[in-house]
């Protein structure tokens, strides 16, 4: 292994594109995992890749046996508003996969430490006005997820951190689970697809692109988020962190709260002409009015040392702003007949 190989499965999507170099840096050799096969300068920086369904025991297996990682960073999922609509499928996905994959790391003779990243879906509020009474919630407070993706996530969360827990009384197999309960993430790089969070990432890319767009979640709607670069720290330094800090296995992070309105105040000082209406599904709705207003990430920032470098404004001015400028700005300028933008169209 040992600690210098990690398994990253979804190495593809949105978080493992910038997980990856980031492992890389830190000289760790990385063996990617993702149901669709992976750009060729994501695939050029890992020591293995593997176009695999996560469902695959036997194929995880096989890759876990030969590579024998140190880390394991379970990105793959589906995410909240794909799992509404499947929520058998949700349940293999993020269940049936993750407990497997568990079984697979106690396996092995090296000791793994396990990443999963949580999300602020395990939270479930019944309703919008007790959303807008509460405090920002701590890791303990209103674990009632009301959609299948925090039931999936919260499920997972429970059973990896008893595992951790036996594992260091009783059973000595050296699996250490740690989780990060994630707020909405916003990435320069891509835009996600199939979750709830989404209407903020679509927005400003939209807006960037000079294309209008339908805002499916009412203007008042408030959720934590945080900028992918922070996110992709933050599971780095988590992954690194001494174990006797750790008061807990899953944590709260976030960069920022901000209602979509508040997001459209500031696509607006970037893009005064981005043309935005508000257009809430009522389902999606329904999953955001139970999403927490803001959590209280204290734990994190006092255990291992949690930081964040961008806030809502200096996200725009210092990191998206300026990479989507480049971005989109080049593909307007080459004029409608290039292909589109290679975005991920992932479950
Ligand atoms: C989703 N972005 O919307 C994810 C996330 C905070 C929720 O886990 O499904």
């Amino acid at each position: 292994m040992s600690r210098s190989v990690a398994l990253v499965t979804g190495a593809g999507g949105e978080m493992g594109r910038l997980l990856v170099p980031a492992l890389v840096e830190r000289g760790i050799a990385v063996v990617a995992l993702d149901l669709a096969a992976l750009q060729p300068e994501l695939e050029a920086q890992c020591v293995a890749s593997a176009r695999m369904n996560i469902l695959d025991t036997a194929g995880v297996q096989q890759l876990i046996r030969s590579h024998q990682p140190g880390y394991v960073f379970h990105l793959a999922a589906m995410l909240s508003a794909h799992a509404e609509r499947d929520p058998e499928l949700a349940h293999r996905v993020n269940v049936e996969a993750t407990l497997s994959l568990f079984t697979l790391c106690r396996q092995t003779p090296v000791p793994v430490r396990f990443l999963f990243p949580s999300s602020i879906a395990v939270y479930g509020l019944p309703d919008a006005a007790t959303k807008t009474e509460q405090d920002p919630l701590k890791e303990w407070m209103w674990n009632t997820p009301t959609g299948i993706y925090g039931c999936n996530k919260l499920y997972c969360e429970l059973v990896g951190t008893y595992l951790s827990r036996r594992s260091r009384d009783e059973i000595g197999d050296g699996f250490d689970f740690r989780s990060i309960r994630f707020p909405g993430l916003i990435s320069a790089e891509t835009l996600p697809s199939g979750g709830t969070t989404d209407f903020a990432p679509e927005m400003i890319h939209a807006a960037a692109k000079r294309e209008p767009y339908a805002c499916f979640v009412s203007e008042e709607s408030r959720l934590p988020f945080m900028t992918m670069p922070d996110a992709i720290q933050a599971l780095v330094t988590l992954a690194e962190a001494d174990p006797a800090r750790l008061s807990r296995r899953g944590y709260n992070i976030k960069g920022f709260s901000s209602s979509a309105g508040e997001i459209l105040q500031q696509v607006r000082r970037h893009f005064p002409a981005a043309e935005v209406t508000f257009a809430p599904v009522e389902t999606k709705q329904r999953i955001v009015d139970s999403w927490p207003a803001d959590i209280d990430d204290s734990r994190a920032r006092r255990d291992w040392g949690l930081t964040h470098r961008y806030g809502l404004a200096e996200a725009f001015d210092d990191y998206l702003v300026p990479a989507l400028r480049q971005r989109y700005d080049e593909a307007n300028r080459r004029g409608p007949a290039d292909p589109p933008l290679p975005f991920p169209q992932r479950s």
